[in-house]
């Protein structure tokens, strides 16, 4: 049964059996002060505007049934899994894996490697951990869509233009209709959040649809 998903360039039809929200990096380390974003040199705040439309969105998705995907982006205690050019990058006091506020920076089993409170993963959600930028790098997320059939993917999360743009471009050379929703992302540098969403359903929407958490949170209670 398809159901209909108000979307630029053009309305999406999805069924919700094969569609599943997948909730990019909403973690600590990106959101609250102290952690691998503000290290960058970032505004932290600018990503809060992202968390109640994430929020309303998981709860519809949650409501309607369909596969709930959550991502985090982060290394292994000995960093086996993070390229030395990544490594190297910032100040050598606040790269990955130097200590900080909320334990070692982006490490998974650091509390600023875990996704914020308000966007809590339930038992059963799967919770991809990715070492790069785009979800399907290095993960298990194919193999994750494949066995549900998912042919639809909701993204959301942060940032837009780094690993929600990163994935997005993944997943639309695996086949997949991407339609990024555009008020439960969030970037530090405003202008590359609106440019990220334009680049997406510009030329006809060239790899991907652009919606918001209202017409997906609809198109979400509407399905049959
Ligand atoms: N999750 C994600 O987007 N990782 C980043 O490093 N983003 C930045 O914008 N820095």
């Amino acid at each position: 049964m398809s159901s209909l998903l108000r979307a630029e360039p053009a309305p999406l039809p999805f069924d919700a059996a094969t569609t599943a929200l997948v909730i990019i990096d909403m973690q600590r380390d990106f959101l609250e002060p102290g952690g691998f974003g503000e290290t960058l040199g970032n505004d932290v705040g600018l990503l809060a505007a992202a968390v109640p439309p994430c929020r309303a969105l998981l709860a519809a998705a949650r409501e309607a049934g369909i596969l709930v995907v959550h991502t985090r982006e982060g290394h292994k205690p000995d960093l086996s899994d993070a390229p030395k050019a990544k490594l190297e990058r910032g100040e050598p006091t606040a790269r990955i894996g130097a200590p900080g506020p909320m334990g070692r920076i982006l490490i998974r089993g650091e509390p600023g490697h875990d996704i914020v409170p308000a966007l809590a993963p339930l038992p059963g959600e799967p919770v991809i951990d990715k070492p790069g930028k785009g979800a399907f790098y290095a993960t298990e997320l194919a193999a994750v869509l494949e066995a549900r059939d998912i042919a639809t993917l909701l993204v959301c999360g942060v940032t837009t233009e780094v690993c929600v743009h990163t994935t997005v471009r993944e997943a639309n050379d695996r086949g997949y209709r991407c339609a990024v929703i555009a008020d439960a992302c969030g970037s530090y540098i405003p202008a590359f959040h609106e440019a990220g969403l334009a680049m997406i359903k510009a030329q006809g929407g060239i790899f991907g649809w652009v919606s918001d958490s209202a017409a997906a949170i609809a198109a979400l209670a509407a399905k049959s």
